[in-house]
C-alpha cells in the first residue's frame, strides 16, 4: 500500500484534463447560455435531447491535438502525472470502445482514439497516466445515472415545466431514450467493459479517478473494483461509493483544507484555471499566475497534491490563458524546486 503510492506522495503537481463533445459547444446552446455549473455539464443542465446532443458530435473534430505538446506542456510545467476523462458524466468516451458507439472513433470525424498517442506521449515524458472515469453518471449510454439537478433558471425553452416535471419523476432523466435499460445492465455492458478496456490497451495506469457515485450499489462497486485488477498498482480517489468503498486518496474539489482538517489519509485538491472544467468560451475568470503557484506551495506545504485542471478547445489546443499559466508555473518550478 505505501509501497504503490511512493511516487504519488512525491508527485505533489499534476494536470487535469476534462475534454469532450462538451467544448464543441462551449457553454451555449441554441444561442443561450448556460446559466449555471460546468461547461462539461451542458448536455443536463439545459436538457439537451439525447440524439441531438449526439449529432452534435459530427462536428467535433480536434485536429489540433497533438499528444506530445499536450504532455511536454504539463513536464514544462513540473507536473509528474496526467488524470484525462475517459468518460465523462455525458458518457461520450475519448477512445475506441467496443462496448458503445457512443465514442470518439465511431461518433465523430475525428474517428481516432486520442488515449493511444497520449499514453505513448506520457510513457516518452516520464508522465504517469490516469483516467478519469465517470462510474454512474451516464446521460448518453442508456441506463446510466442521473444526478438530480433542476433546469437551469433563465433558460427559455418553452417546455421547461413539461421537461422539469418528466425530470423528477424519472429521477433525473430528461429522455426516454436513457432509461431503455436498467442501471445494473450499464455497469454490466458499458461502465465495467469500458473499464477494462482502459486497464488493458495503454499500459501501465497510474490512477482511476472515480466521480459522483449517483444511484450505485456495493455490488456495481465490487464489480468496478474487480475490472481493475489487471493493474495492481493502480491508486484510486474516494469517489466510487461512499461510504464503503473510500480508495486511497481524498479529493478536497476547488478548495484547499486547513490543517486541522487532515486526518493523515493521502489527499489530492483538484481545481480548474477559470469557473469550469470543460472549455467555455465567455469564462475569461481567469486565476492569476502567482494564485496558482500559492496554492502549490499551500498544497504542497500541507502534504497534499494539486492537480489542476485544463479545458482544451474543441480543436484540441488548450486555451492560450491556460499554456500562458503553465508556463509561469514552469519557471517557477525550476527557479525554486530541488529537482
Ligand atoms: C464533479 C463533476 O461533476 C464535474 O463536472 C467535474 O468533473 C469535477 C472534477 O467533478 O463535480 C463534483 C464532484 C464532487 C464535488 C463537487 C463537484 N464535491 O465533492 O464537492
Amino acid at each position: 500500500q505505501d509501497k504503490k503510492m511512493e511516487w504519488w506522495r512525491e508527485a505533489r503537481f499534476g494536470m487535469f484534463i476534462h475534454f469532450g463533445v462538451y467544448a464543441q459547444m462551449a457553454g451555449e446552446y441554441n444561442g443561450h447560455q448556460q446559466a449555471r455549473g460546468g461547461a462539461e455539464w451542458i448536455m443536463n443542465r439545459m436538457k439537451v435531447p439525447v440524439a441531438e446532443y449526439k449529432s452534435m458530435a459530427k462536428q467535433f473534430n480536434p485536429v489540433k491535438f497533438n499528444a506530445d505538446q499536450w504532455v511536454k506542456m504539463a513536464k514544462d510545467a513540473g507536473m509528474k502525472y496526467l488524470i484525462i476523462t475517459a468518460k465523462h458524466h455525458d458518457g461520450f468516451a475519448l477512445f475506441n470502445s467496443k462496448a458503445s458507439d457512443w465514442d470518439i472513433a465511431d461518433a465523430t470525424p475525428y474517428k481516432k482514439d486520442i488515449l493511444k498517442p497520449l499514453a505513448e506521449a506520457c510513457k516518452k515524458y516520464g508522465i504517469k497516466l490516469g483516467f478519469y472515469y465517470s462510474q454512474a453518471q451516464d446521460w448518453g449510454n442508456a441506463g446510466g445515472a442521473v444526478a438530480r439537478k433542476v433546469m437551469a433558471e433563465g433558460w427559455p425553452n418553452p417546455d421547461s415545466t413539461k421537461i422539469n416535471s418528466y425530470t423528477e419523476a424519472h429521477k433525473g432523466h430528461w429522455d426516454p431514450a436513457q432509461e431503455t435499460s436498467t442501471f445494473d445492465q450499464y455497469i454490466d455492458r458499458v461502465a465495467v467493459p469500458q473499464v477494462k478496456e482502459l486497464m488493458t490497451n495503454y499500459g501501465d495506469i497510474a490512477v482511476l479517478w472515480w466521480d459522483t457515485p449517483t444511484n450505485m450499489t456495493d455490488a456495481a462497486a465490487l464489480k468496478l473494483q474487480a475490472a481493475l485488477k489487471s493493474q495492481p498498482n493502480i491508486i484510486t480517489n474516494d469517489r466510487l461509493k461512499r461510504p464503503n468503498f473510500p480508495g486511497d486518496t481524498k479529493t478536497p474539489e476547488q478548495k484547499i483544507p486547513n490543517l486541522s482538517e487532515l486526518d493523515g489519509k493521502d489527499w489530492e485538491t483538484c481545481m480548474t484555471m477559470n469557473g469550469t472544467w470543460g472549455f467555455r468560451n465567455s469564462d475569461t475568470k481567469w486565476k492569476s499566475s502567482p494564485t496558482l503557484i500559492h496554492n502549490l506551495i499551500d498544497i504542497a506545504s500541507k502534504g497534499g497534491n494539486y492537480l489542476l485542471n485544463i479545458g482544451p478547445k474543441p480543436d484540441g489546443s488548450f486555451p492560450e490563458a491556460s499554456v500562458e499559466r503553465l508556463k509561469d508555473l514552469g519557471t517557477w518550478m525550476k527557479t525554486y524546486s530541488e529537482a
